[in-house]
């Protein structure tokens, strides 16, 4: 069996350095993070992920799998390291710059390289082909070349990575084939191949295609409020028709995906891609506009505490990347002085973060407002009861629509949704 390195042992890395160790390949999965490569080393995990931790642990049992801090000799490179953007939203390539550079001393005729982090358009067959072409290879002759975008979503990643079809572009028809024939090892979904560009086209447009919608619902949950009517109403019954599909509105879009990637297009195309930008503002506003509905929801109490209820960005992880919660806090923060409030933060799967995780006691003990950014299942089963003993004042702010209003009622709680004004008495 082929030897693979994996460069980058985070959300993507790991798991699929994992897979295709119980697979049978030799892996060596590198992280330029020393204490991440002794954990994995233990056979444990540095992330929560669903299945992950069995993974690892048969993984490492097995022999097949080893983390180094350096590379070494292999016949596949997988590169599964970040994309950030930078401040002025210009894509960071710093990770993969870097990790292309440290396998040149590593590679040999035949090696196979191929870039699973999302990139933008061009990455694979001019930035990449041209490091390792610096390096005296010849890029789709000596060395094969290809992007295969990872698709998985967080919290199914284990399945999704072997059930998900896969898009491979390739540099050149051969490189594409040999990643085709790589992926077919452990891929139960189907494979497509195309040209390099294409697929990191396909991997941005997914995302995009996703900000783009959940924008729209965010917007029409803004109109809603306005107008006084529910926008979880309004998307039901719209949706009743056969082909229109809104998607959740909420408090903002958060990972390390969707509300990054769209910027790849548009620091590009900044001429074309001018929905794509709208759309990203427009989620990337939605903090803000949950933070004016909390200072709504306290008006006129002294000294008020406001519990914040979630702090991952989308349900039952514990990624914390461009979390909605993090622009709410930090926005809370420029009102703590003039409003002479506090708040506190709970997250039973999160335990680090910008702000200090409080217990589910502390975090409810004498506040006067509990809001609910991320619909953890843990959440939508709290009983409120157990909520309103702690509570100072029964109020409930749901950013997801998440909880059954009728139970919170029920118990003496005013219940108020994003995009839902029937009951809130005040519109933005
Ligand atoms: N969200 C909404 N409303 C919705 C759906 C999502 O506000 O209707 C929010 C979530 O709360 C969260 C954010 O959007 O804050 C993103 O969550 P998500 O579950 O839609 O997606 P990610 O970022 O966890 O994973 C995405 C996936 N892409 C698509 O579904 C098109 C995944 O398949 C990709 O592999 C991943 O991005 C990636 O790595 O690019």
């Amino acid at each position: 069996m082929d030897k693979i390195c994996v460069l980058g042992l985070g959300y993507i890395g790991l798991p699929t350095a994992s897979v295709l160790a119980v697979n049978g390949f030799n892996v060596v999965g590198v992280d330029t993070n020393s204490s991440l490569v002794e954990i994995v080393n233990r056979g444990e995990i540095h992330i929560e992920e669903p299945g992950l931790a069995t993974v690892v642990q048969a993984a490492i049992n097995s022999g097949n799998l080893k983390a180094s801090i350096t590379p070494e000799y292999a016949d596949v490179f997988i590169v599964a390291v970040p994309t950030p953007f930078k401040e002025d939203k210009q894509p960071d390539m710093s990770y993969v710059e870097a990790a292309t550079k440290s396998i040149i001393p590593y590679l040999k005729k035949g090696s196979l390289v191929i870039l699973e982090s999302t990139s933008p358009p061009r990455t694979t067959d001019k930035f990449m082909a041209s490091i390792i072409e610096n390096g005296g290879f010849k890029v789709g002759k000596d060395i094969f070349l290809a992007h295969c975008p990872e698709r998985v979503l967080p919290g199914q990643i284990l399945k999704e990575l072997i059930e998900n079809d896969r898009v491979i572009g390739g540099v050149n028809r051969e490189s594409a084939e040999k990643a085709g024939q790589l992926y077919s090892k452990f891929v139960s979904g189907k494979i497509f191949l195309t040209d390099a560009s294409t697929a990191e086209m396909v991997k941005l447009v997914e995302n995009t295609y996703r900000d783009v919608n959940i924008a729209l619902a965010n917007e029409l949950s803004s109109i809603c409020e306005k107008l006084g009517i529910s926008i979880w109403e309004v998307r039901d019954l719209a949706n009743k028709h056969p082909r229109v599909n809104v998607l959740m509105p909420g408090p903002g879009v958060g990972g390390h995906c969707i509300s990054v990637d769209p910027w790849f297009i548009v620091s590009e195309y900044p001429e074309e891609a001018k929905l794509i930008k709208m759309a990203r503002q427009t989620n990337d506003e939605k903090p803000v506009q949950v933070v004016k509905n909390i200072m709504r929801l306290i008006e006129g109490m002294d000294n008020p505490k406001i519990a914040i209820f979630g702090a991952s960005y989308k349900a039952d992880i514990d990624d914390t990347r461009e979390s909605p919660t993090l622009k709410i806090l930090d926005c809370l923060v420029c009102f703590k002085e003039k409003r002479q409030l506090v708040f506190s933060v709970y997250d039973p799967h999160v335990k680090h973060f910008e702000y200090e995780i409080s217990t589910f006691e502390n975090a409810l003990k004498d506040a006067n407002i509990m809001v609910i950014v991320t619909d953890h299942s843990e959440f939508k089963s709290i009983d409120p009861q157990r909520v309103g003993y702690l509570m100072k004042d029964r109020i409930v702010f749901d950013t997801r629509n998440c909880l059954n209003r009728y139970d919170w009622q029920g118990c003496g709680f005013k219940v108020y949704s994003l995009g839902d004004r029937r009951e809130q008495g005040f519109c933005l």
